[in-house]
C-alpha cells in the first residue's frame, strides 16, 4: 500500500512541514467527505438547512476518518442551472468560517475563481474544480495562494453535458486533458495536483466503467488519482438501485475496485462505512504481502 501526499505553501491540518512546503501524506487510500451546502445536489441536496448543522457534518466526518471534507455550494448534477457567485460564497463562506481551527483539512468544490479566491481567504485549504482548470485565472489563483488542487475532467457544463458524450478516444481525451492540465499548472507553480476522471460528467454509464477499468493508465503518469462514484446514477443502474441515498453499500463495491487499480481518493457521502471497508481492504492486501 503505497504512501501519497499533497504538498502546499499555505499550513494544512494534518501536514508536516518539510523544505517543499506542508506535506499532507496518507498511506492507501484517503476519504474526502462531501458536503454539498446546496438545496438540489441529487443526493445530499437540501440536508444541511444551516450552517451550524453542516460544521457539524464536517466535524462528524473527520471524526470518522475523513482526510479532507469538500464543501460545495452549486450542484452539478446533470441539468442543473448555474447559480451566481454571490449565492455560492453565501453558501459555502459561513461554513469554511465556522471550520477555521478545526483541524479539518477543507476542499471546496467550485468552477469559479472568485469564489475559489473568496474561500481560501476564509480558510479553505483546497479547491477542488470540476471543469478541471480550464480557466486560466484558477490555475493563478492556486498558484499564488500556493494551494494544491483537484483537477477533474468534463465536458461543457453540467447543463448540457450529457448531450456530450461521444468521444472518438473516451480515455486518451480524458487521460489527455487530465495531463495536460496538470504540467499547466504545475508549471505556473501550483504546488501540488490529483487527477479525477470525473464519472458521470459528460459520460454514460458505460463510459464511466470503461473509465474505471482504465484507471492503471491514469495512475501510471505519476499523480495523486481522485475518483467520485458516490451514489452516481450509473452506480444506480450497475446495482438496480434507484434511490441514490440508498447506494452506499454499491457506491462502496464501485470505490474498492478504483482502489485495487491504483486511486489514492475517494469522494464520497457515507464517510464511516468507506472508511471501514478500505480498512478492511487493506489490512487484506497486507496480509496477503
Ligand atoms: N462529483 C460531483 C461534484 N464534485 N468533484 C470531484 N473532484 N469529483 C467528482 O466526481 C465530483 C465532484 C457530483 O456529485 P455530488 O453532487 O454528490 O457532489
Amino acid at each position: 500500500m503505497g504512501v501519497t501526499s499533497l504538498i502546499s505553501r499555505r499550513p494544512l491540518p494534518g501536514a508536516e512541514q518539510t523544505p517543499e512546503g506542508y506535506r499532507l501524506s496518507w498511506r492507501g487510500v484517503g476519504v474526502m467527505g462531501v458536503l454539498n451546502v446546496t438545496p438540489d445536489s441529487f443526493s445530499d441536496g437540501g440536508q444541511w438547512g444551516s450552517a451550524e448543522a453542516a460544521v457539524q457534518a464536517a466535524k462528524a466526518m473527520a471524526a470518522a476518518g475523513a482526510l479532507i471534507v469538500d464543501i460545495g455550494g452549486e450542484s452539478t448534477r446533470p441539468g442543473a442551472e448555474p447559480v451566481s457567485v454571490e449565492v455560492e460564497c453565501d453558501r459555502v463562506l459561513p461554513v469554511i468560517r465556522a471550520l477555521e481551527g478545526s483541524g479539518i483539512p477543507i476542499s471546496v468544490d467550485t468552477r469559479r475563481t472568485e469564489v475559489a479566491a473568496a474561500a481560501l481567504a476564509a480558510g479553505a485549504h483546497i479547491i477542488n474544480d470540476v471543469s478541471g482548470l480550464r480557466d486560466p485565472q484558477m490555475i493563478q489563483v492556486c498558484a499564488e495562494k500556493g494551494v494544491p488542487a483537484v483537477i477533474m475532467h468534463m465536458r461543457g457544463e453540467p447543463r448540457t453535458m450529457q448531450q456530450q458524450t461521444d468521444y472518438a478516444d473516451l480515455e486518451g481525451e480524458v487521460f489527455g486533458f487530465l495531463r495536460e492540465q496538470a504540467e499547466r499548472a504545475l508549471a505556473a507553480g501550483v504546488p501540488s495536483v490529483v487527477l479525477d476522471p470525473g464519472l458521470g460528467f459528460a459520460k454514460t454509464a458505460e463510459q464511466n466503467v470503461a473509465l474505471l477499468k482504465a484507471l492503471p493508465r491514469l495512475v501510471a503518469y505519476g499523480y495523486p488519482v481522485l475518483v467520485g462514484a458516490s451514489r452516481k446514477s450509473f452506480v444506480g443502474k450497475l446495482s438496480g438501485i434507484a434511490v441514490p441515498s440508498e447506494r452506499d453499500s454499491a457506491s462502496v463495491a464501485v470505490h474498492l475496485f478504483a482502489a485495487s487499480r491504483g486511486a489514492a481518493l475517494v469522494r464520497v457521502h457515507n464517510v464511516p462505512a468507506h472508511v471501514s471497508a478500505l480498512a478492511t481492504w487493506e489490512a487484506l492486501h497486507h496480509d496477503a504481502g
